[in-house]
C-alpha cells in the first residue's frame, strides 16, 4: 500500500462525497490491509490542569473567556494521576493521556510535575500521552526523554475555517509546534473537530493539511463538537452521525497506517453509530467515563461495544513494570 502525502483537495472532497456504502468499502479494504488484526486501543484520558486556559477556542469550555470556564478545579498532582493512571490499566486501557488547559508549557514545579507524571505513566506499561499547548525544543527534548510516546495538538479545523474559531494562537503557531515535536522524536497525535459549522470544503482541506505531514500523525482524533452550554459554540445543531463515519473512513483512506481515533462526542452516537465508525476503519477510542471537562460512555457499555463489534482491545505494549 502506497503512503501519498499529496493528496488533493479534489480527490479528498470525493472521497468524502461517495455514496456511503462505496467509501465504507474502500476504507474497510485499506483498513484491513493496514491493521489486519483489527484491534483497538483503547486510551484513558484526564484533566491535569483544568480551565482558567488564555486562548480562546470557541469549542471550548476551559477557556478564561467563556462564561463556562471550568474554575477552581486545583491541579492534580504527581501520585494522584499515577493513580489514576494504574485503575485505567487495570480497566484495560494501553495508552494514557493527560491534559493541561495551557496556552504553552512553561518551565517550573508543574513541567517537573509532567515529567514525573510522563515516567510513572510509562513504568506502568502505558503509553503516555500529553496535551499541554505549545512548547519549545528543549521542553520537547526533556519530554522525549521522560519516556513520553505522543504530544497531541489538533490542527482542530480547515486554515480557511480556523479564524472563525480561534483567535489567540494562529495555524502556523500550531504547525510550529507539531513539527518541534516531531522534531525531538515524539510521536504526533493530531486530528480536528466536525460540528464547528465548517463546510464540506473545510473538512477536506483539514484532512488535506493533515495528510500532508510527513510522517502521517501517528494518531488522528476526530472529534465531533460536544457543545458545552457557555461557550460561544453552545447552540451549534449536533452533527449527522454519518458525517462522522464519513469523515472517519475518508481519514483512513488518506492515512493508511495511523491511528484514527473516534474521540469527543460519542455519547450522542448510537451504538449502531460507534460499530459503523469502527467499519469506517476507526482503531482507537477513549476510554473511561470523562474526557477532559465532559463525560464519556461508560467502560462497561465499551466493553459490550467491542464486544457486539467483535473486536478486540491491543494489549499492554510492555510487561508492566509498577
Ligand atoms: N490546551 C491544549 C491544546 O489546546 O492543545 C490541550 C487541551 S485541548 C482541550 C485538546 C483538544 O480537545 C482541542 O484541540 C480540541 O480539538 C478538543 N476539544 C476541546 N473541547 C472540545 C469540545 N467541546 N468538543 C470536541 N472537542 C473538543
Ligand atoms: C482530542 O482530540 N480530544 C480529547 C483529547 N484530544 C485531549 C479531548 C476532548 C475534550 C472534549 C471536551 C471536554 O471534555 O472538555
Ligand atoms: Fe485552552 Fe486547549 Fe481549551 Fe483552547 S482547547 S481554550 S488551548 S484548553
Amino acid at each position: 500500500m502506497i503512503t501519498r502525502h499529496d493528496w488533493s483537495l479534489e480527490e479528498i472532497q470525493a472521497l468524502l462525497a461517495l455514496p456511503l456504502l462505496e467509501l465504507l468499502w474502500q476504507a474497510q479494504q485499506v483498513h484491513r490491509a493496514a491493521n489486519p488484526g483489527y484491534r483497538v486501543q483503547l486510551a484513558s484520558l484526564l484533566s491535569v490542569k483544568t480551565g482558567g486556559c488564555e486562548e480562546d477556542c470557541a469549542y471550548c469550555p476551559q477557556s478564561l473567556h467563556h462564561s463556562a470556564d471550568v474554575a477552581g478545579r486545583p491541579e492534580l498532582e504527581v501520585e494522584p494521576v499515577l493513580e489514576r493512571a494504574r485503575a485505567a490499566r487495570e480497566a484495560g486501557a494501553q495508552r494514557f493521556c493527560m491534559g493541561w488547559a495551557w496556552r504553552e508549557i512553561r518551565d517550573g514545579a508543574p513541567f517537573e510535575a509532567m515529567l514525573a507524571m510522563v515516567r510513572g505513566v510509562r513504568q506502568l506499561g502505558l503509553e503516555a500521552c500529553v496535551t499541554a499547548g505549545m512548547l519549545t525544543d528543549s521542553q520537547a527534548a526533556r519530554l522525549a526523554e521522560a519516556g513520553l510516546t505522543a504530544y497531541n495538538h489538533n490542527l482542530d479545523t480547515s486554515p480557511g475555517h480556523y479564524e472563525r474559531i480561534i483567535s489567540t494562537r494562529t495555524y502556523q503557531e500550531r504547525l510550529e509546534t507539531l513539527q518541534r515535536v516531531r522534531r525531538a522524536g515524539i510521536t504526533l497525535c493530531c486530528g480536528g473537530i466536525i460540528g464547528l459549522g465548517e463546510s464540506a470544503a473545510d473538512r477536506a482541506a483539514l484532512l488535506q493539511v493533515l495528510s500532508s505531514l510527513d510522517p502521517h500523525p501517528e494518531s488522528v482524533p476526530i472529534n465531533a463538537l460536544v457543545a458545552v452550554e457557555g461557550t460561544p459554540l453552545e447552540d451549534q445543531a449536533p452533527v449527522d452521525p454519518l458525517e462522522l463515519v464519513r469523515m472517519v473512513a475518508t481519514a483512513r483512506i488518506l492515512m493508511p497506517h495511523s491511528r484514527v481515533r473516534l474521540s469527543a462526542g460519542r455519547e450522542a452516537l448510537s451504538r449502531e453509530a460507534q460499530i459503523l465508525c469502527l467499519l469506517a476503519g476507526a482503531d482507537s477510542i477513549f476510554y473511561g467515563d470523562t474526557l477532559l471537562t465532559t463525560s464519556n460512555p461508560a467502560v462497561e457499555a465499551d466493553r459490550e461495544l467491542l464486544a457486539a463489534a467483535g473486536v478486540v482491545a491491543e494489549p499492554l505494549l510492555t510487561a508492566a513494570r509498577g
